[in-house]
């Protein structure tokens, strides 16, 4: 039985791990920053080493295709996930899918091994979400999601426009995104979550994923003097803030349906230490993985406001920032995964994915699934972010088993 090379796998996601450390030693690649650029070039320097095709669409998307004489004008089976980052982000989120996928066809290609498909890798631009809203946006874009346009005018949270510095960082490609349509869409990543570790479970086969709602909300009131407004004339904004973050915190706790609400990112004007807030800024992100319950708590949320606007005396506007519903994944992809485990002898346990993917995007154009390993803790979007080596070789040949599993026979 065919298997990857663990040593070269588990160097370079160290080593890409390495790249685009800020001044504090955190790991910040920002979609379209200097950091991301760096990042990019390593991978790209790896992809031309293993001698693939490399293309990069409109959107920065990057791709490393690996086509035989025989099998060329077949549909590939792509694997992908994406290399940008959070903020003082750990080293395996979003990278170990790209670079296992990458080891899968350095490790088919030394075996020799006939595809009737070829294989391709990905790296999808701005998969996070964190400089530029929606998040999974490569990827949304491909699946036709949203205009590639669109997605290039994005504005940044530091003012910037995707499409200029992806032209700066020399990765506004010339292929339409799509130009690419895959066969089948495969995901190696870690869970980010406790359940696989907990349980004692190497292999996740992931067949669903929530839904996923991310709002930006406005509240506006009346700066005054902190030290001579009666407490009964204010209209205090960030007063207001803090009751909502309360309402959705304790709202979801309390919840019988598994939902969960985050707001994290928060600014006050003028920020003063003794201004009443006249401005409070705040993103909310809600997730469940039932359409009907996300909407409930959408509407739950919209409630809790009107009610704030009315008490406070402030004034409330909100922007959608991503929408994405529910998704079910390929049940004969997700069999596959749970026999190439059962082949390896490892244990599998079918589950939804709480955090979004590209995958999520490519289940719009085709048949796609997801392979989990544990997270250390269940800790992510966090430098203390880890897996074990034993646990990521695991998944990587997981992932290989399947992968040629679909190039040969297809679905
Ligand atoms: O937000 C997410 O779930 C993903 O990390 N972009
Ligand atoms: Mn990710
Ligand atoms: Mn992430």
């Amino acid at each position: 039985m065919t298997s990857i090379d663990a040593k070269r796998l588990l160097g370079r996601i160290r080593e890409l791990g390495a790249i685009g450390r800020d001044s504090e030693g955190r790991l910040v690649r920002l979609a379209a920053s200097d950091g991301d650029k760096l990042g990019r070039d390593r991978f790209v320097g790896w992809l031309r080493e293993a001698g693939l095709d490399v293309v990069i669409d409109r959107l920065g998307n990057i791709f490393g295709i690996w086509r035989s004489e025989d099998n060329a004008g077949q549909a590939p089976i792509l694997i992908g996930s994406h290399i940008d980052t959070v903020i003082d982000a750990g080293i395996y989120d979003g990278c170990y899918g790209v670079l296992a996928g990458l080891e899968v066809i350095e490790t088919v290609q030394a075996s020799g091994l006939a595809l009737s498909r070829p294989l391709a890798v990905a790296a999808f631009t701005n998969e996070e979400g964190v400089r530029y809203s929606p998040d999974m946006m490569g990827s949304l874009v491909l699946a036709g999601g949203l205009s590639v346009d669109e997605a290039l005018a994005s504005l940044g949270t530091d003012g910037s426009i995707l499409g200029q510095e992806l032209a700066r960082i020399g990765y506004a490609g010339a292929e339409e995104p799509g130009f690419l349509k895959p066969h089948a869409y495969l995901e190696l990543h870690i869970e980010q979550g406790p359940v696989l570790e907990r349980e004692g479970v190497p292999i996740g086969a992931v067949e669903n994923l929530q839904g996923i709602s991310w709002q930006r909300v406005t509240i506006d009131g009346i700066a005054n003097h902190a030290g001579t407004t009666p407490m009964s004339m204010r209209s205090d904004a960030g007063y207001a803030a803090a009751r909502v973050v309360t309402f959705l915190h304790d709202r979801a706790k309390a919840s019988n349906t598994p939902t969960v609400a985050t707001v994290g990112t928060m600014r006050l004007e003028p920020n003063a230490i003794n201004v009443i807030p006249s401005r409070a800024v705040f993103t909310v992100d809600l997730r469940n993985p039932d359409e009907q319950h996300l909407r409930a708590e959408e509407a739950a949320l919209a409630a809790c406001l009107e009610e704030l606007a009315e008490i406070e005396g402030v004034t409330v506007s909100v922007e959608r920032l991503a929408r994405f519903e529910p998704v079910i994944f390929d049940r004969r992809i997700v069999e596959l995964i749970e026999a190439a485990a059962k082949n390896r002898g490892l244990v599998s346990k079918r589950m939804t994915s709480g955090a979004g993917h590209d995958a999520q995007m490519m289940a719009r154009i085709g048949p796609a699934a997801m392979i989990f390993v544990p997270s250390a803790g269940g800790i992510s979007h966090n430098p203390r972010e880890h897996t074990g080596d034993a646990e990521l070789v695991a998944g990587a040949n997981i992932l290989l088993d399947v992968a040629t599993q679909l190039a040969w026979n297809g679905l």
